[in-house]
């Protein structure tokens, strides 16, 4: 039976929730449709694949900057994380976005990936509120933001491991949030467990990061992107 998750408490997709999948996980991602008028909320994926003191694996700003997972860099060096790409309206008939994680391809002193979600408004839309004297909206606005986590078999997300975990209130008057990590069991290396953290980051997806030890914008310019960040 799918684990349904809370906030804080950690299980074990092994013995917990008997995964069979041999530390290969799908992570959906998903939004409700904008259904007032506006611009389409654009909610946006983030990994970080974090070593066990919590930061950013990576000596220099080109690894780490490969270490973060997003629409501007869709897998890490070994393809343990690999990214769904951008959907930009929650239009999709299953999940919006989602993540692929491979525990069996991420590096030794891969610990945890860290998962945290944006949503994201186009430098004119930002300009377009602030001319108002408004804020953008948060996902407060956004209705049934969930995600849930399967078993990955054969490239396909097989059994249910959780039931979907419904963000709510806890970070309604966010923009940022980090959602849910999956990592080693410090006492089982061979056991893996997910722990919802569901915690609103008001300073924004860079600061976030910074607490982790990546500076978005120089790993930003490492991977090419034009726009720094978002
Ligand atoms: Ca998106």
């Amino acid at each position: 039976m799918a684990l349904t998750l809370i906030k804080d408490q950690p299980k074990s997709l092994i013995k917990d929730a008997k995964s069979q999948s041999n530390g290969r996980f799908y992570v959906g991602l998903k939004w409700d449709e904008r259904s007032t008028d506006g611009s389409p909320w654009d909610l946006d994926g983030h990994a970080f694949i974090l070593n066990k003191a919590r930061k950013v694996l990576g000596n220099t700003p080109q690894e780490k900057a490969h270490n973060w997972i997003f629409w501007g860099n869709k897998q890490d060096p070994t393809g343990g994380v690999l990214y769904s790409g951008d959907n930009r309206t929650g239009a999709a008939a299953g999940d919006d976005e989602w993540l692929k994680l491979d525990w069996n391809l991420l590096p030794a002193d891969a610990n945890e990936v860290m998962i945290a979600a944006n949503m994201y408004f186009k430098p004119e839309e930002q300009q377009a509120f602030k001319a108002k004297g408004q804020e953008l909206p948060t996902f407060g606005s956004v209705s049934n933001t969930m995600f849930h986590l399967s078993d990955l078999v054969d490239d396909t997300p097989g059994l249910s491991l959780t039931e979907p975990f419904f963000l709510g209130e806890d970070v309604s008057d966010f923009r940022c949030a980090i959602f849910v990590s999956v990592y080693r069991n410090p006492a089982n290396p061979s056991d893996l467990k997910v722990k919802v953290i569901n915690a609103g980051y008001a300073e924004g997806i860079d600061a976030l990061a910074s607490a982790h030890d990546i500076d978005l914008e120089a790993a930003a310019k490492e991977l090419g992107l034009i726009t720094s960040n978002n």
